[in-house]
């Protein structure tokens, strides 16, 4: 019998095949915020980009707070130096995000005991953008990943205008269509679908809803998403009748996402700008009514949806939604719950509940360099979640091989989301 297909009789040794197929398994990231290097500047990466991530600007205004127009009036570089300064040397840097820094830098050949800024720098000055996105998806193991594409966006939109689909120009790099100015704010995004052609008024009649619908379809075709997405307020209900949101996403997005079998990507949880002041750092976490999820799924089962939600309080509940779905995917343990205690718990809770049957992570890296110190410290936990269960599996006197339990994690860390979306 080859070795893989023989059952695994110590629960050591089955402990190690677990921990040796996470670290191996190849990654789809179902959500990011990279670009390919054909889209300049909007890919973003370096050690001032990573000093910089809005996560670590809202932890360095704990310790040293300036007024917020004097810090948006710095040059990055001064930026990165504050933050360099404050949360790494005068603080020790023990912080999720401050600590991904570091493996970072240590998973690029790079020593975080030199904490030689000006060195780190002189790393990414030498270094060509296309080599480094191999570097970095290589030494992450990431073989396919999603952008976050905005077409409201005046830099994004004009390279998908010019090139369709092929603006993606790299085969692991996938588009998904970005929507919220349409679900949130739709008396500013109106004017803008008219400004390009779509007569569409914000009183949501026939024509205007017809008119959403065109924009949807071709914005799908143009980008060839594999998903549409929108970030949405713990406060979002998709049945009010009086949110013109609500409205587009009942008429416009789901028939739209339905009819091209193309599942719809809510993210739900963000209380947008709390602070202003913090801008892309200044948006809170609120629980949401797990029932819009409930209802969604029920009336439009023919319907895809991928959902996350950022409250660790409706994580629960939401493995129970997917339990009575299966038309809803969840994914992800995302922004203020990508940390090790939260993973940690999230992990568990879906496994116990669902079984293999989620995605536990994405990256929803900003700087492509994040993509290394986001997938090993996920690995890691998730790691340590499933070697747990798979004990208590041996526990019954079921004995997985060691190409079972590959199998099992390549489906957690790509096949669940290539399947969901069919691609
Ligand atoms: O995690 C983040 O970087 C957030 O700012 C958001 O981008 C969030 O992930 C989103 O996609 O809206
Ligand atoms: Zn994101």
């Amino acid at each position: 019998m080859a070795p893989d297909k023989a059952p695994i009789q110590d629960p050591d040794e089955l402990d190690r095949a677990v921990r040796t197929a996470v670290a191996r398994a190849p990654v789809t990231d179902m959500h990011t915020h990279l670009y390919t290097p054909g889209f300049g500047d909007l890919l973003l990466w370096g050690i001032d980009e990573l000093l910089t991530y809005h996560y670590l600007v809202a932890e360095v205004f704990r310790y040293a707070p300036m007024p917020y127009e004097d810090w948006w009036a710095l040059p990055k570089r001064a930026q990165a130096d504050h933050v360099w300064r404050h949360v790494f040397l005068e603080h020790s840097p023990v912080s999720e995000a401050a600590r991904g820094v570091l493996t970072t830098l240590r998973e690029l050949g790079l020593d975080p005991a030199s904490r030689d800024l000006d060195a780190y720098r002189a790393y990414f000055a030498d270094k060509s953008v296309t080599d480094h996105v191999d570097d970095v998806l290589r030494i992450a193991n990431v073989t396919s990943l999603v952008m976050t594409n905005d077409p409201f966006d005046d830099l994004e939109r004009p390279r998908w205008m010019d090139r369709g689909p092929d603006a993606a120009e790299d085969g692991r790099f996938h588009a998904a269509l970005r929507i919220d100015p349409l679900l949130s704010q739709l008396p500013a995004a109106a004017p803008r679908l008219r400004e390009w052609g779509y007569e569409a008024g914000d009183d949501l009649d026939e024509e205007d809803r017809a008119q959403i619908r065109r924009f949807l379809g071709e914005w799908i075709d143009r980008m060839n998403a594999v998903y549409v997405a929108a970030s949405l307020a713990p406060t979002f209900d998709p049945f009010d009748e009086q949110s013109p949101g609500a409205r587009v996403l009942r008429d416009c997005v789901l028939p739209v996402a339905r009819d091209r079998n193309v599942p719809v990507a809510l993210m739900i949880g963000v209380k947008k700008l709390i602070n202003p002041g913090l801008r892309l750092a200044g948006d809170g976490v609120g629980k949401m009514d797990i029932r819009a999820v409930e209802r969604l799924c029920a009336q439009y089962e023919n319907n895809k949806f991928l959902v996350t939600l950022l409250a660790r309080e409706n994580q629960h509940e939401l493995c129970v939604a997917a339990r009575k779905y299966h038309n809803l995917m969840i994914f992800g343990c995302w922004w203020f719950l990508n940390i090790p205690e939260l993973v940690d718990e999230i992990t568990s809770l879906r496994t116990e509940l669902l079984g293999l049957s989620f995605v536990p992570q994405h990256s929803d890296a900003r700087v492509l360099d994040q993509v290394i110190y986001k997938w090993l410290h996920s690995r890691r936990l998730i790691a340590d979640a499933l070697a747990r269960h798979y004990r208590n599996l041996h526990e019954t006197g079921w004995r997985p091989t060691a190409a079972e339990v590959d199998r099992d994690v390549r489906v957690l860390f790509g096949d669940n989301f290539r399947r969901f979306v069919e691609r």
